[in-house]
């Protein structure tokens, strides 16, 4: 199993344009599969290459139990609004409330090279447009008002020593796997 380091904000690449995929390889195949590994271990539903400090245009998403991963996508249509509380792993600790679309269409290439177009609501819809706001620089607490960024930012500031050098090491020791934060003395 390969569990990648997570860079959180603060390292330059999470605010960095990805560069899209062309050719579909071995190394994007395991860098996918890496993702996924990293992404379960993280107890996320979605990571995006910059996280793991790589510019290829793609993503892992894994909402009710349907695992893909998403090539050079683009939502083509969009509809409706919903607020709901975000997080993201790139910024441990830190929540807030993100208006979006509450529905969209998502075209992408997925491993095998073919093309999709998929519909999709509710946390799916959520999660692929973090995801893809990812590849693009943007992160959710820039949709943030001023007050409500600037209270993240001020949590994110307390958090961030935890993470020499931007970067979060997750901790895969098997003695520690069922051990929760709050049992820390
Ligand atoms: O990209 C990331 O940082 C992963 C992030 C994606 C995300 C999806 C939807 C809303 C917010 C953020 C996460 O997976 S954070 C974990 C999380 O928010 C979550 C986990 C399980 C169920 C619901 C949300
Ligand atoms: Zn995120």
């Amino acid at each position: 199993m390969s569990v990648l380091d997570i860079r959180v904000l603060g390292d330059p690449i999470l605010r960095e344009d990805t560069k899209p995929v062309t050719l579909i390889t071995d190394e994007i195949r395991t860098l996918a599969k890496h993702m996924f590994e990293t992404m379960y271990h993280a107890k996320g539903i979605g990571l995006a290459a910059p996280q793991v400090g790589r510019s290829e245009r793609l993503a892992v998403v894994d909402v009710d139990d349907n695992p893909f991963v998403i090539i050079n996508p683009e939502v083509v249509a969009t509809e409706g609004k919903e607020k709901a509380e975000e997080g993201c792993l790139s910024i441990p600790d830190v929540y807030g409330d993100v208006e979006r679309p509450a529905k969209v269409r998502v075209r992408f290439t997925a491993l095998d090279g073919k093309q999709f177009e998929i519909e999709a609501a509710e946390l799916l819809a959520r999660c692929l447009q973090h995801e893809i706001d990812h590849l693009h620089g943007k992160l959710f607490i820039d949709y943030l008002s001023v007050l409500k960024k600037r209270s993240a930012l001020a949590k994110w500031a307390k958090e961030k020593d935890k993470y020499p050098a931007f970067v979060r090491k997750l901790d895969t020791d098997p003695a520690r796997a069922h051990e929760h934060p709050d049992e820390e003395l």
